[in-house]
C-alpha cells in the first residue's frame, strides 16, 4: 500500500489517537436537567446503578443504567446523515446536531428528514457559485444543503414526470420561511439556467446510471465522486442578473405577502402569522410556466389586538412610516401613536426600517404587475381599518351605544365607498328579523366595538385573500403538460401556556402531516418489500395517527370536536361551556365510548377545556371563546352595506353576502322560486364556519400531497433569544420530539432503507469481487447472491428482491469505503507504472 501523504498520515493519526483513547472506557451520555445530555464514563456498576465520571468536571454521578445512552465512536463526530450513527439515541443525535452547528454546519439529514437549524446570522451558503456546485449533484456528493433537497426534487420531477412538494415545518422562527425563500431561489435560479437551451431537460446531467441510484435516502456517508459524474456543466450562472420577468415576478411575491402577512412577534421578528403552498409549476423543458399560492389560516385577531411586545401585520408601520402623499389621499394624519391598533403595543421591530419596507413593498407590486389602482385598493382597507379603530364608542345612560363624533366614521364610509348613516345605524342599531318583522335592536358599547373589530378582521382577512388571488392571477399559468413542485411552509405542533382554537387547528393540521409522513415512510416501504417479495414482518409502530384524527374531525356517525362545535354554534342558547359538556359527553362518558380515539380525549380537571393526547405531546385545550372564533360573526346588516358600496373593490370582497336574503324584499325583487332558492344556496356557503372550511382547505392540501413525491424539511430554532451560536439542548430535543424526526429515525433503523437495482449493484460493487461472477450473461439476482456471498455480508444486514438488493442502514457507506480503498489501490498502481515509463 503507498504511503499516505503527510496531511493524511497527520489526520489519520489524530484519528486513530481519538479512538484509542475512546476504546479506553465505556463512554456514555448521562441526562442532565440543564444541559439535556452529559459526556462521561462508567467508573463503576453496582446492581442496576452505575457511577459515571464526567468529562468536563470529574464529578461523580451515581445513575440507574436504563438511562444512560451509549456514546458513538469518534468517527462518526459530525456524520452529515444521523441515519449512519451506529448508536441512535437521542442523546447522540442532539450531540451530533450540536457539534454540527458549532462548526457552522446547519443541515443535517436524518433519513428522509433535511434538519435545518437557524443559525441566526446570515451564513455564505446561498451564493449564486453554491447554487452551481448543488447542480446536477446527487445528495452524498456534497455537504448537507437545502438546495440539495430542492435539486433532488427538480430532478425526480423531470425523471419521473411527477409533481414534488417540499413539507418544511418547525416552530415559530425555525426558520420555515427562510428555508421556503432558499428552495424558492434555488428553483428559479436553475430554471433560468435551462431556459436559454430549450433542449436541455431536467433529465439531462443525471443520465448517468449513478447519479440516478439513490431513490432511498441515506445511501452512503462517502464524499466520493468518480470524475466521470461530476457535473459537466461550465456554464456560468449568474441567476439574478438572467432571471425573466416570471422567475422575478414569483419571488417578489414574497415581500408582498409578508407585509400582509407577517408581524413582528416576540419569537420572531418576521413570523408569518398564515400558512402557504406555493407552487411553482414547470414546462416539460424544466423552464418555469408558473406559480401558484394557496394560504391557511391567517391570524386577523392581529389587526385589532395583540400582546403589548408585539406588532400588527408590518404593511401598517410601513404605510404609515412611508406612505407620504398616499397617507393624505387615506385621510391618515399623524403618525403610528395616533392610531388606537397600533399604539397600544410595539412600533419598532430590531434592525428594520419599515420605510426601506415600504419601498420594497411598492416594488415588489409593481413587479409582480398590482396596478395603480389596485395598489390604491390594498391600501384603502389598511386605512379603513385604522379609522375604524378610532371610531369612539359611548354608552348611554339606557346603555345604548352611541357614536357622539361622527366624523371619523365619515373617514371610514368615504374610504369604504358606503352610505355613513346606513354604515352607523349598522353598527348602532342593526336590524334583525322578530318572526315576521323587521325590528332595530340597540346595542350595548361593548357589542357595537366588538362588531368594529369584527368588521377589521374580516375586511383584512378578505383583502388579504384578494392579494393572493391577484398575485394568482399574474403568475397562474396552468398548462396540462406542466408538473409542480409545491413548497409547504406551515407552523408546526404549537404547545403554549393556554391553548385556544387556533392551536387545536394547527395542532390538527401536523397531526395529518405527520401521518403522511408515516404514510409515506412506512406504507411505501412495505409495498416495495411486498412487490420485491421480501418478508419483514410489518411492524405498528403504534403511530397509527387515526384515532387522533377522527377525534377531531369525523362527522356523520361518529361526532368528532369539529363538528361538535359547529352543531353548538347553531344551536340558539348554547355557550363555550355547554359545548365542552357536549364534548365530555360524547368522548368521555357516553356514545363515542366505542371509538378509539376515545383512548385519545380527557377532560380537564379544573378549567373549562379538554386534553388530546397527540402523537407529539398530550396538549390542555381551553375552550374559551371557540362558539365565537368557530362562527366568526359579523352582522349582515354590516355586510350588506359592504356588499352594496359604491367602490369595487370593496363590494368585490363582500359579494358573497350581496343576496342576502335578509334584505326586506321590496318591489322588483326576485319573485322567480327557482332564483330564490338558488341565491339561499349562495348564502349558505358564505356561513362555512371557521373549523369548516379550514378541514375542507386541509382536505384539499392533503390530496394534492397525495399526488406529490414528498421531501421534508424539519426547521430548529436554537435558542430562545434570537441570537447566533447559542445550542439549548432541552429546547432542541423537545423539538425533535415534537416533528416527529426521533420517531422516524428509530423506525428507519428497523427496516432497511438503502437499496439499489442488482444492475447497479453489480456494476458499482463487482470491482470487490473479482472472478466471481462468470463472463457472458448471468442473472442480475444470482449475480447479486455470489457477490454478497463473496464480499461475506451478514445475512442479517440484507435481503435480495426480484430486481433490487435491499440494505441496513450504513452497510453501503461500508462498502462504499471498501470501494473506494480499493480504486486508490488500483489508481496508484497504475500511477507507479505510468512514472516507470516516464
Ligand atoms: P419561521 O417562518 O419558521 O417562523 P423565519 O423563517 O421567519 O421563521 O426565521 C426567523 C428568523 O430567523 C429570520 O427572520 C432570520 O433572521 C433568521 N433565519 C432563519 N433561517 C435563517 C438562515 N438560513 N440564515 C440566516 N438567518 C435565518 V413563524 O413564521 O414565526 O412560525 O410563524
Ligand atoms: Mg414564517
Amino acid at each position: 500500500m503507498p504511503a499516505p501523504r503527510p496531511s493524511e498520515s497527520a489526520e489519520a493519526a489524530r484519528a486513530a489517537a481519538l479512538q484509542a483513547e475512546f476504546n479506553e472506557k465505556k463512554w456514555v451520555w448521562v441526562p442532565d436537567e440543564r444541559d439535556g445530555y452529559l459526556a462521561g464514563w462508567i467508573h463503576k456498576e453496582e446492581g442496576d446503578f452505575g457511577q459515571i465520571v464526567l468529562k468536563a468536571s470529574g464529578e461523580i454521578r451515581t445513575v440507574p443504567l436504563y438511562a444512560l445512552d451509549k456514546m458513538n465512536p469518534p468517527k462518526f463526530d459530525r456524520v452529515d446523515d444521523i441515519a449512519d450513527l451506529t448508536f441512535l439515541n437521542k442523546a447522540s443525535v442532539v450531540n451530533n446536531l450540536w457539534l454540527r452547528f458549532g462548526s457552522g454546519n446547519i443541515y443535517t439529514y436524518s433519513g428522509l428528514f433535511l434538519i435545518a437549524i437557524n443559525p441566526y446570522q446570515s451564513l455564505p451558503l446561498y451564493s449564486d457559485s453554491i447554487i452551481q456546485q448543488y447542480r446536477n449533484k446527487r445528495r452524498d456528493e456534497n455537504p448537507p444543503h437545502i438546495f440539495a433537497v430542492a435539486e433532488r426534487a427538480w430532478v425526480n420531477m423531470g425523471e419521473e414526470r411527477e409533481n414534488q412538494s417540499i413539507l418544511i415545518t418547525g416552530e415559530s422562527g425555525a426558520g420555515k420561511t427562510e428555508s421556503t425563500k432558499k428552495v424558492i431561489q434555488y428553483l428559479a435560479a436553475i430554471a433560468t439556467d435551462v431556459h436559454p437551451s430549450h433542449s436541455r431537460s431536467p433529465t439531462i446531467g443525471s443520465s448517468s446510471s449513478i447519479a440516478a441510484l439513490p431513490r432511498s435516502d441515506s445511501f452512503r456517508r462517502g464524499h466520493t465522486v468518480s470524475p466521470s459524474i461530476s457535473s459537466g456543466s461550465g456554464s456560468q450562472l449568474t441567476a439574478r442578473g438572467r432571471l425573466g420577468l416570471l422567475e422575478r415576478q414569483i419571488l417578489q411575491a414574497n415581500p408582498i405577502l409578508e407585509a400582509f402577512g407577517n408581524a413582528q412577534t416576540q419569537r420572531n421578528n418576521n413570523s408569518s402569522r398564515f400558512g402557504k403552498f406555493v407552487r411553482i409549476t414547470f414546462a416539460p423543458d424544466g423552464s418555469i410556466a408558473g406559480a401558484n399560492i394557496d394560504w391557511y389560516l391567517l391570524e386577523k385577531s392581529r389587526v385589532v389586538v395583540r400582546s403589548e411586545a408585539e406588532r400588527s401585520f408590518h404593511v401598517f408601520y410601513q404605510l404609515m412610516v412611508g406612505g407620504g402623499a398616499l397617507k393624505e389621499t387615506l385621510l391618515l394624519g399623524g403618525g403610528v401613536e395616533d392610531y388606537e391598533y397600533l399604539n397600544k403595543s410595539r412600533r419598532e421591530v430590531d434592525g428594520v426600517d419599515d420605510k426601506e419596507e415600504w419601498a420594497a413593498l411598492k416594488g415588489a407590486l409593481d413587479t409582480v404587475g398590482f396596478t395603480a389602482a389596485e395598489q390604491l385598493d390594498l391600501f384603502r382597507i389598511v386605512a379603513a381599518i385604522l379609522h375604524i379603530g378610532n371610531i369612539e364608542i359611548t354608552s348611554a345612560r339606557t346603555d345604548d351605544a352611541g357614536m357622539p363624533d361622527p366624523s371619523q366614521a365619515e373617514r371610514v364610509c368615504h374610504l369604504l365607498g358606503i352610505p355613513v348613516a346606513e354604515f352607523i345605524r349598522a353598527v348602532l342599531r342593526p336590524r334583525t328579523l322578530a318572526g315576521r318583522e323587521w325590528v332595530s335592536q340597540a346595542r350595548t358599547q361593548r357589542q357595537a366595538l366588538e362588531e368594529l373589530g369584527a368588521l377589521c378582521k374580516t375586511l383584512y382577512e378578505k383583502s388579504f385573500g384578494a392579494i393572493v388571488d391577484r398575485i394568482n392571477v399574474a403568475l397562474d399559468r396552468p398548462s396540462s403538460k406542466s408538473t409542480f413542485i409545491g413548497v409547504l411552509d406551515i407552523a408546526g405542533f404549537e404547545i403554549f401556556e393556554i391553548n385556544a382554537y387556533e392551536q387545536l387547528l394547527i395542532n390538527y393540521t401536523n397531526e395529518k402531516l405527520q401521518q403522511f409522513f408515516n404514510h409515506h415512510m412506512f406504507v411505501l416501504e412495505q409495498e416495495e418489500y411486498t412487490r420485491e417479495g421480501i418478508k419483514w414482518e410489518y411492524v405498528n409502530f403504534g403511530l397509527d395517527l387515526q384515532p387522533t384524527i377522527d377525534l377531531i374531525e369525523a362527522s356523520g356517525n361518529v361526532i368528532g370536536i369539529l363538528s361538535c362545535l359547529d352543531e353548538e354554534c347553531i344551536m340558539p342558547r348554547a355557550t363555550d361551556l355547554t359545548f365542552t359538556n357536549k364534548l365530555h359527553g360524547l368522548w368521555a362518558a357516553g356514545q363515542e365510548n366505542g371509538h378509539p380515539g376515545r383512548t385519545k380525549y380527557q377532560p380537564t380537571r379544573f378549567d373549562q377545556g379538554f386534553i388530546i393526547k397527540h402523537y407529539a405531546a398530550e396538549v390542555e385545550y381551553h375552550t374559551t371563546g371557540w362558539l365565537e372564533k368557530n362562527k366568526d360573526p359579523l352582522n349582515d346588516n354590516l355586510t350588506r352595506v359592504l356588499a352594496a358600496s359604491s367602490d369595487r373593490y370593496v363590494a368585490s370582497l363582500f359579494a358573497e353576502y350581496a343576496d342576502a336574503p335578509t334584505t326586506p324584499s321590496g318591489p322588483g325583487g326576485p319573485t322567480n322560486g327557482f332564483a330564490a332558492g338558488k341565491k339561499r344556496g349562495i348564502k349558505k356557503g358564505a356561513f362555512r364556519t371557521v373549523g369548516q372550511r379550514h378541514k375542507e382547505q386541509l382536505s384539499s392540501l392533503m390530496s394534492q400531497l397525495q399526488s406529490t413525491q414528498p421531501h421534508f424539511i424539519r426547521c430548529i430554532v436554537p435558542n430562545s433569544n434570537k441570537k447566533p451560536g447559542r445550542f439549548d439542548v432541552p429546547l432542541v430535543l423537545e423539538q425533535l420530539q415534537c416533528n416527529g424526526v426521533l420517531e422516524g429515525v428509530r423506525i428507519s433503523r428497523l427496516g432497511y432503507p438503502n437499496r439499489l437495482p442488482f444492475v447497479e449493484f453489480r456494476q458499482r460493487y463487482e470491482v470487490l469481487t473479482p472472478g466471481i461472477i462468470p463472463r457472458g450473461y448471468m442473472d442480475g439476482r444470482e449475480a447479486c447472491r455470489r457477490m454478497v456471498k463473496a464480499l461475506e455480508l451478514d445475512e442479517a444486514i440484507f435481503k435480495i428482491g426480484t430486481s433490487k438488493i435491499f440494505f441496513k442502514a450504513g452497510v453501503l457507506a461500508e462498502l462504499e469505503e471498501r470501494r473506494d480503498l480499493h480504486l486508490f489501490e488500483v489508481f496508484s498502481r497504475l500511477q507507479a507504472v505510468a512514472r516507470m515509463w516516464t
